[in-house]
């Protein structure tokens, strides 16, 4: 018992140090069943580790490193029979490499191999589910990495009857994969994206788009992507606006800034278009200003960042610690982007804060002594540098855990939050401050990772 479960801490361990350790995008869609959806009984793991063993040894399980599905053995209805069939990884024994095993329990409750692949990867990068040929059942997409080369394929698997088979496609290397339906058909496509090589072989950085409703998959759309990206940190194909999906894809350069790009497609000229990707891009942001497209306000549309300097208020000379970012969706067609709302960045402090929606323009004066940030708005900035028409609004003050602790009780005092050592003071500074405006700073307060 006490070994079963030893053995059972060890697996719940690695799949924490896999989560805490990986550098994948942003997780979209992750939750605990997802992750886990481990087989439901005992029996049927214990079944499961011995036929992935072979009946010789011990079981070297290898998990996925990113995506959402992050166990080594993935329960999952394959088939559409209505019981779930088993996605299993394992070391594959002196052989080296990757074992990727399929199960399935018979009428009679037993587990049988419905077939087994091997991989010389020695990782799996993510393994994700979609119907990319259109007969309502899904494939089963694995990306496989190799850290000693720091490539990464991917294999793409079906259903067909009692087993499952590979599509055969010549090995397709990548940066980033996605499940896309840029032509809202239904039946999902591969899009594949390639970063710039900056050294050894030279890759040219494009976006090919897989298909598999035919015989045999096939390229059926390339873009060119932007060649100064040399790694994707996110990347989703999400509604940009009410009307569009779109690949949206942000990503590092060379010098470490961040840009974003987004693909759509262009029904009039039947193509991949992206109209960031290759000319001045408003969306280029400094490395500090390290947000990423998401949806801010929970309108299932995303918002990708722009992000300027805030200028300090006694000054007109920027703070290089505080970014005013502005939120917006994007249109395609004349490739606009439209502020939706705006938040305060401060990386001194590190904190992210969403203002209340304002005609007005937002200032914001960091006092590092006090470490007190006092945001205001203003009509102009004069000739002499002053804020004409400032109006304090609010601050918000960080102390350390101590001194908080210490500090007399101030009703005025809104505690925000409390993370690593630092305790975040909201205090509202104009009295005339609508009570929605007040409930908008709180909720959209938050610590950066
Ligand atoms: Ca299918
Ligand atoms: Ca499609
Ligand atoms: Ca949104």
């Amino acid at each position: 018992m006490r070994g079963k479960l030893k053995k059972l801490f060890a697996a719940v361990l690695a799949v924490l140090l896999a989560l805490s350790f990986s550098g994948c995008s942003e997780l979209t869609g992750l939750d605990a069943q997802a992750l886990m959806s481990p087989p439901k009984t005992t029996a049927d793991r214990e079944a499961i580790y011995a036929l992935m063993g072979g009946g010789v040894g011990d079981v070297t399980l290898v998990y996925p490193k990113c995506g959402d599905y992050r166990s080594a053995i993935i329960s999952r209805d394959l088939d559409g029979c209505g019981t779930s069939e088993v996605v299993s990884f394992c070391a594959n024994g002196d052989a080296g490499g990757t074992r990727l095993e399929f199960f399935k329990k018979n009428t009679d409750g037993v587990w049988n191999s419905m077939a087994r692949f091997t991989s010389a990867a020695t990782q799996v990068d993510k393994v994700f589910f979609g119907d990319l040929t259109g007969d309502g059942m899904d494939e089963i997409i694995v990306g496989w990495g190799d850290p000693l080369t720091a490539t990464a394929s991917v294999s793409v698997y079906y259903v067909d009857g009692d087993t499952i088979r590979e599509f055969s496609m010549t090995t397709v290397s990548y940066s980033e994969i996605l499940l896309t339906d840029f032509d809202s058909d239904n039946i999902k496509e591969l899009f594949v994206l390639q970063a710039a090589q900056t050294s050894g072989e030279e890759i040219m950085a494009l976006g090919g788009l897989y298909r598999f409703d035919g015989d045999q998959p096939y390229v059926s759309k390339t873009v060119p992507l932007d060649a100064a990206v040399t790694r994707y940190t996110s990347v989703s194909f999400s509604q940009v606006n009410s009307w569009r999906r779109a690949a949206v894809l942000d990503g590092v350069k060379a010098d470490g800034r961040m840009l974003t790009q987004v693909i759509g497609y262009d029904e009039a000229s039947d193509r991949l278009i992206s109209p960031l990707s290759n000319e001045e891009n408003a969306t280029d942001r400094p490395t500090a200003a390290a947000a990423v497209s998401r949806d801010v306000n929970k309108d299932g549309i995303l918002e990708i960042p722009t992000a300027e300097l805030t200028i300090n208020g006694s000054e007109t000379t920027a703070d290089s610690t505080g970014y005013v970012i502005t939120w917006n969706t994007y249109s395609l067609q004349d490739n606009t982007l439209t502020p939706v709302c705006t938040s305060i960045l401060n990386t001194a402090e590190n904190y992210n804060l969403f203002l209340p929606s304002s005609e007005d323009n937002y200032g914001c004066q960091n006092d590092t002594v006090t470490r007190t940030a006092t945001f205001f708005t203003y009509t102009q900035i004069g000739f002499n540098g002053n804020y004409l028409g400032r109006e304090d609004k609010f601050s918000i003050r960080v102390y350390t855990e101590e001194d908080w602790a210490e500090k007399e009780q101030d009703d005025e005092d809104i505690l925000l939050s409390s993370s690593a050592g630092r305790v975040y003071v909201l205090r509202i500074l104009d009295d005339s401050m609508a009570e929605s405006d007040e409930k908008t700073l709180q909720s959209g307060f938050e610590v950066l990772e």
